[in-house]
């Protein structure tokens, strides 16, 4: 979506440099982009800049991680919403719990798109520049009484991510009773499908941290803790709690 932009900015510029008032319309209809299928999906907005979370993750991923990685699962979608109501209708958890039944040509398809929505959007929240830096309250007991405490969790989630061969995620997952457990799926899978729900995850497909740190995911894994935002995965625990966590 970058690419296009540019090159209608190129364009218009070329356009003014050469006397835009004597060209026709015509011209500017045909440098834009075709229009994609706009909803029922649509990217949420980071609520941050792009290079809020320097140095731990650099601005341009955060660029090309949201707009472009996040961006074509939303196109995704919305293609096969033109052809399938079904993925305009219900929840996001419920269409992942219940992707089985999503009909065959668009099964995986839908299921890796809708897995990777929901893990993005999950994922942009509970990051900030700001927030809390350390789990409180309840949430902090739920860790100590579930995983250990905070230390342990994240030597266990690091050494998770680490172990994940290829593309995945590192969740804490959250029952309605407030227990929490460390999960790990591949691809953009997630626990939603296995009918949990997420507290906070870790994107450690390679997209998610290559431009910073190349090979060395144990690095992004160890500087991401940095970024986490223990005020909305607060939230978030209390939301679980009360039954209203979605994504
Ligand atoms: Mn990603």
């Amino acid at each position: 979506m970058n690419a296009p932009l540019s090159r209608r900015l190129f364009l218009a510029g070329a356009a003014v440099a050469a006397g835009a008032s004597a060209l026709p319309r015509t011209v500017f209809a045909q440098a834009a982009a075709p229009a994609a299928p706009t909803g029922p999906f649509v990217l949420p907005q980071l609520g941050y800049a792009f290079n809020a979370l320097e140095p731990h993750i650099d601005a341009m991923t955060m660029e090309i991680h949201s707009q472009r990685h996040h961006g074509a699962f939303i196109a995704n979608l919305n293609n096969f919403a033109k052809d399938h109501g079904v993925l305009a209708n219900g929840s996001i958890p419920r269409l992942l719990a219940e992707w089985q039944q999503l009909p065959e040509a668009i099964r995986m398809g839908a299921k890796n798109s809708l897995g990777g929505h929901a893990n993005h959007t999950m994922f942009w929240q509970i990051m900030t520049p700001g927030g809390a830096k350390a789990p409180e309250g309840e949430l902090k007991a739920a860790i100590d009484r579930d995983l250990g405490g905070f230390d342990k969790l994240k030597a266990d989630f690091n050494g998770a991510g680490g172990r994940l061969f290829g593309s995945g995620w590192v969740f804490v997952t959250v029952s309605k009773d407030g227990k929490l457990a460390l999960v790990s799926k591949p691809n953009q899978d997630t626990p939603l499908m296995d009918g949990q729900m997420v507290l906070f995850g870790n994107d450690v497909w390679e997209h998610a941290y290559y431009l910073k740190y190349q090979n060395r995911r144990p690095e992004y894994l160890a500087n991401w803790w940095n970024v986490a935002n223990w005020s909305k995965i607060g939230e978030r625990y209390a939301a679980a709690k009360a039954g209203k966590l979605e994504v």
